[in-house]
């Protein structure tokens, strides 16, 4: 693996010092650093003062005094003009009585989370209504992560502005250092289409929020395929429906006891909210896979990176690829070799499971053909990503003249959240892209690529030592 030549010594933040921070982190390039001081600051200090929701401990070192508090950071006009003011401690004390809003929740890894609140906003859309969305809970990066704040990751301010609609965050709408607990009544959506678990589908979002929820199951013809018992998708327009007054009320049944507080509410009318909305599709299951996608064509197109996290990748591939200062950033072809716990899709047969490097190599010499084709462009630097911790492997990969990014550090500068948002944003950021068939983290970077570059890509096939012979 393609190793930078950081000292860990230069890199060790300084807890006192976020421009020394800044500085070392990017000794040599002072023109990024320039970018970042211009930066309307208050982002720049809010990404680094990490804003963790509620009462976590603040682990991280790369704190200083004068960053201001969370609440100042993100808070916009066009988000004041939906709510009443400032975050208040119970979120009923903030709703505009002549708005509607709608919100959910997540329970997977970060990637489904991401395009989970992608159907969170199309389903806000096409009720007229303005969504709410949460923070990131953590997953694989390890469950006792503190979240991180949507805008953290994405750039609001720019989604709002190519949606032309108000999207809001929960921590603007409630204080998040708010102890109060909330009673709301929302739709059981996951009873309603699997049968195996008897329950509202789990996710630590409403503790973190301190909300205390009744949930009303949702009709059984909410599932997308009839009775189907190996698919639990629902439709948009279904629970759109459960959002207006004629399906609500011809749809009430007795609600589930809150857990708290022991309350039985019907579904709210002012924050319509569902218990998940990761299986939800216009048309068909796993949509996100079809070009017509309308939560990818409406939504998820316009998700972009914040600055920092697409200058912190841009970084990380000028290191990588070893760009010495004042040289542009060259394009790159992007690789995502999923591995970790997709090993329980092979079973038994462990022998060619994994689709080898030279197939994978076979699909990276398609992009940079098409690329060549379509575009004119010769594309020579391929960057590999992968949850893969082979040493083994990755010095094949740099063998094949590829480069690895280096996160051994990454963690301790940035925090745990970052070395998969960088590698999302890598991948994303290309102008070619080879992904894992199966996986969603490939799925969302190949649109990405195929939105924001109109790039070439490719989904290697797996499972068989001939999967991907086609
Ligand atoms: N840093 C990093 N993490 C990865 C990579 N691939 C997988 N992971 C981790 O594994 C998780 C996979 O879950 P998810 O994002 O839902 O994607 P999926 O499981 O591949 O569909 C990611 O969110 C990361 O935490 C990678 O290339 N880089
Ligand atoms: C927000 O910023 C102002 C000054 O800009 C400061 O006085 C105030 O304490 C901040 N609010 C919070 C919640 O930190
Ligand atoms: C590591 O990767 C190498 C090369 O791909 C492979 O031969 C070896 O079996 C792997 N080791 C483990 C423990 O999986
Ligand atoms: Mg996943």
């Amino acid at each position: 693996m393609q190793r930078n030549n950081l000292s860990e010594e230069n890199l060790l933040p300084t807890s006192r010092d976020g421009g020394r921070f800044l500085a070392d982190i990017f000794p040599k390039r002072r023109s990024l650093f320039a970018v970042f001081a211009s930066f309307a600051t208050i982002s720049l200090l809010g990404f680094l003062s990490f804003t963790f929701w509620t009462e976590q401990p603040r682990t991280q070192t790369i704190i200083t005094e004068d960053i201001p508090q969370p609440s100042n950071v993100t808070h916009s006009t066009l988000s004041d003009a939906n709510l009443i003011g400032a975050p208040t401690a119970q979120f009923r004390d903030n709703l505009r009585p002549d708005r509607k809003y709608l919100t959910s929740w997540i329970s997977a890894g970060w990637t489904n989370d991401v395009m989970t609140y992608m159907n969170l906003v199309y389903l806000a859309i096409i009720t007229d209504r303005i969504p709410i969305i949460p923070m990131f809970t953590p997953s694989h990066i390890g469950t006792s992560v503190p979240p991180i704040d949507f805008g953290l990751v994405f750039d609001v301010p720019r989604f709002r502005k190519a949606l032309g609609k108000p999207v809001l965050e929960w921590h603007e709408v409630k204080d998040r250092a708010s102890g109060l607990v909330e009673e709301i009544g929302c739709w059981n959506t996951w009873e309603a289409v699997q049968e195996r678990d008897h329950h509202p589908r789990h996710s630590y979002v409403p503790a973190h929020l301190k909300l205390d929820i009744s949930y009303t199951k949702a009709p059984s013809w909410i599932k997308l395929i009839p009775k189907f018992e190996h698919d639990m998708h629902t439709t948009f327009w279904a629970l759109a429906a459960l959002a207006f007054p004629e399906t609500r009320t011809a749809s009430l049944v007795t609600p589930l006891e809150s857990p708290e507080h022991h309350v039985s509410l019907p579904p709210d009318e002012h924050v319509v909210c569902y218990d998940y909305l990761y299986f939800v599709g216009a048309n068909q299951p796993f949509e996100f896979e079809f070009d017509y996608s309308p939560a990818w064509r409406y939504v998820g197109q316009h998700m972009h990176f914040t600055p920092i996290i697409e200058h912190l990748a841009e970084e990380y591939v000028r290191r990588a690829i070893g760009v010495v200062e004042g040289e542009p950033t060259p394009p790159w072809i992007a690789i995502h070799v999923r591995r970790g716990d997709f090993k329980v899709f092979c079973g038994e047969n462990t022998d060619g499971c994994y689709a080898p490097l030279p197939v994978i190599a076979r699909r990276v010499e398609e992009v940079k053909a098409e690329i060549l084709e379509r575009k004119g462009m010769v594309v020579t630097h391929v960057i590999m990503t992968s949850d893969e911790r082979n040493s083994t492997w990755w010095g094949e990969v740099v063998g094949l003249g590829w480069y690895g990014v280096d996160h051994s550090q990454t963690t301790e500068l940035l925090g745990p959240w970052y070395p998969v948002l960088i590698d999302a944003a890598i991948q994303g950021g290309g102008v070619g892209f080879v992904g894992t068939d199966r996986s969603t983290m490939s799925l969302i970077a190949r649109r990405r690529v195929q939105s924001w570059k109109d790039g070439a890509v490719r989904t290697v096939k797996w499972g068989k030592p001939d999967s991907d012979d086609h």
